[in-house]
């Protein structure tokens, strides 16, 4: 008897596009005496508008053979997995990412579906709790970048380069993203961890044994999540230590999964 299962996986997203198509049925066993047919196949889970799988081919030949059971239709509402497709969009050369040492070569222009982080969740230190300097400047679209400077509107930690600095920012509607984007507008570089809080679980996205300066001008750094997962929150570990001078931080964004024809 031989039986087919489909196995098109999809991201149980109800948003997604197009979805596998259902696995074909398996065709009935073949009797000398009432050979029952084959179980149909199991229609893959597919994305909306996912083809039901083929029902099962009756069984053949034997005496009072039954025929097979037609295969169950594919599910709909999921999406394929592009929602891990995440892309690393700007240079950490800086040589090739800086001119006159402070500028940009190329602005990079967010997506206008970028969501931007608009909860403080934790932060180890602040050069000021609250106004300019606070954790709350790395909410919200960035407003320093294309720029690099001490800048207040973004996020900065008390002192320079001590141990143990992060911040934790949350998204008020968790959303599935394929990368995370973290403006470094003040001595980029210094970023050694990021952990995101997903309907699964934290996950670390990004891990740096070696954080070093990466020059002087804005950096973003752009982690793919690898998940499909809802993301409520992104922590950012800092090794401070590792690049001298104050490492802020102006804004921390989340890129959507490209959107299915
Ligand atoms: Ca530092």
């Amino acid at each position: 008897m031989l039986v087919m299962l489909a196995c098109f996986g999809g991201c149980s997203d109800d948003t997604g596009g197009s979805g596998g198509n259902g696995g074909t049925a398996g065709s009935g066993g073949s009797g000398a005496a009432g050979g029952m047919g084959g179980t149909g196949g199991t229609g893959g889970t597919g994305g909306t508008g996912g083809t039901g799988g083929t029902g099962g081919t009756g069984g053949t030949g034997g005496t009072g053979g039954q025929g097979g059971t037609g295969g169950q239709g594919g599910q709909g509402g999921g999406s394929m997995a592009l929602c891990n497709d995440g892309e690393v969009v700007d240079e950490v050369d800086d040589t090739k990412r800086c001119v006159n040492v402070t500028n940009l070569v190329n602005e990079i222009q967010a997506p206008a579906s970028v969501v931007w982080a608009d909860m403080e969740v934790a932060v180890s230190t602040e050069y000021s709790p609250a106004g300019g300097y606070s954790a709350e400047q790395a909410l919200g679209a960035p407003n320093v970048y294309p720029d690099a400077a001490d800048e207040s509107k973004a996020w900065a930690t008390l002192t320079e380069d001590a141990d143990g600095e992060f911040l934790t920012v949350g998204f008020s509607t968790a959303m599935t993203g394929e990368a995370v984007w973290i403006y470094e507008t003040y001595n980029p570089g210094a970023v050694k961890k990021v952990t995101i809080t997903t309907t699964d679980g934290d996950k670390v996205i990004y891990d740096n044994p070696a954080p070093k300066s990466i020059g002087a001008c804005a950096h973003i750094l752009s982690v793919p999540t690898l998940t499909c997962a809802k993301i409520s929150a992104v922590r950012i570990d800092l090794d401070s230590k590792a690049v001298p001078g104050y490492n802020e931080i102006d804004a921390v964004g989340i890129l959507p999964p490209p959107s299915m024809p």
